[in-house]
């Protein structure tokens, strides 16, 4: 691996004007498709390549391209990077905050070591590189209500040890060798069409499929928990515009961005109002609780919105509107 020693050695020839060829990391995870169906779009369906460990269902296949990428394989992830001429990458492997408590090994070596392959590559090849932070990279003794983007940041889980890791190394990366790096902390990100795994905001994507299905839901967290959440639309739009923004309009290189704040008492009134007979109880995970417990409950995003021009869809209401109708429910 080679990463010089002067720090203009990787000064940008990326000019804003070319078509990015894209690679997405962790595709197959909640973010992965959905960005990829959005980046598309814009830059055609060839110029963005989704991959993964796993194998992908037909429709996936047939959706554009994906391949076979292990990040913890730094060979294998070069190759990619050369042989496909990609230019901008997003890297969304990662385990989440619940399942990284239960597997702290894998968590380590695929948050972590998986970056620093990642950085290295993205370095040696001038490329721009999106990586998401969360609000899982804050803890309790940082501010909670609302949360700025510069304070005090000692998580206690590895999820949030390895993202502010993943902050500090591309801020490094960025200013020491001139790496293109973009990070934002999103919110638990509430998705209609794909599901998360192993996070602590998941019930508040599980909590619309069991009201549609069954009327009812059994919540892991307690009903008084407040935490800031943003519906996929919002992200996928928000991660596409900081890595379109000028690099002289961005003043930091890790941005909060925030849409709604909310606690599933707060959810489950907003349901009754489509679905009448829809009963919320609780029976709450210790492991999430206390994660959720040392999160931010708002997220106080104004740099982003100073800075590029952040702004929100999604409110409260238009979130439950647009997944129960996604569900197929009948909203009243
Ligand atoms: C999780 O709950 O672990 C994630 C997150 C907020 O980063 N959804």
């Amino acid at each position: 691996r080679q990463i010089p020693a002067d720090a203009n050695f990787y000064s940008s020839s990326f000019s804003g004007t070319d078509q990015p060829r894209v690679l997405i990391t962790g595709g197959l995870g909640q973010l992965g498709v959905g960005l990829a169906n959005f980046l598309r779009k814009r830059f055609g369906k060839d110029n963005v390549i989704l991959s993964d460990i796993r194998k992908p269902p037909d429709h996936i296949f047939h959706g554009g391209p994906f391949i076979y990428s292990d990040i913890l394989d730094y060979k294998n992830l070069r190759e990619i990077v050369v042989n496909n001429r990609i230019t901008w990458l997003f890297h969304y492997s990662a385990l989440l905050s619940a399942i990284g408590e239960a597997n702290v090994s894998l968590a380590r070596a695929v948050n972590i070591t998986g970056l620093h392959n990642v950085l290295d590559v993205a370095a040696e090849h001038n490329l721009r590189l999106f990586v998401p932070s969360t609000i899982g990279a804050f803890g309790p003794t940082s501010p909670r209500n609302p949360t700025p983007d510069i304070c005090i940041q000692r998580p206690r889980t590895i999820y949030g040890v390895s993202k502010v890791h993943a902050e500090l190394m591309g801020e490094y990366y960025h200013y020491r060798y001139g790496l293109d790096f973009r990070c934002l902390r999103y919110p638990g990100i509430i998705s209609a069409d794909s599901q998360p795994g192993g996070g602590t905001t998941d019930y508040a994507v599980q909590i619309f499929h069991d009201a549609v299905k069954n009327g009812k839901f059994e919540c892991n967290l307690k009903s008084s928990t407040r935490l800031p959440m943003m519906y996929i639309d919002d992200c996928l739009r928000a991660t596409l515009e900081v890595m379109e923004a000028p690099a002289e309009s961005l003043s930091m290189r890790t941005y909060n961005v925030n849409a709604m704040s909310f606690t599933p008492e707060d959810l489950a009134q907003e349901l009754l109002k489509h679905i009448p007979e829809f009963q919320i109880t609780y029976n709450v995970d210790s492991v999430r609780q206390a994660i959720a417990d040392s999160w931010p409950m708002n997220f106080d995003d104004s740099n982003a919105r100073k800075d590029w021009g952040w702004k929100h869809d999604f409110d409260l209401p238009e979130l439950v509107t647009t997944m129960l109708n996604f569900h197929g429910s009948d909203t009243r």
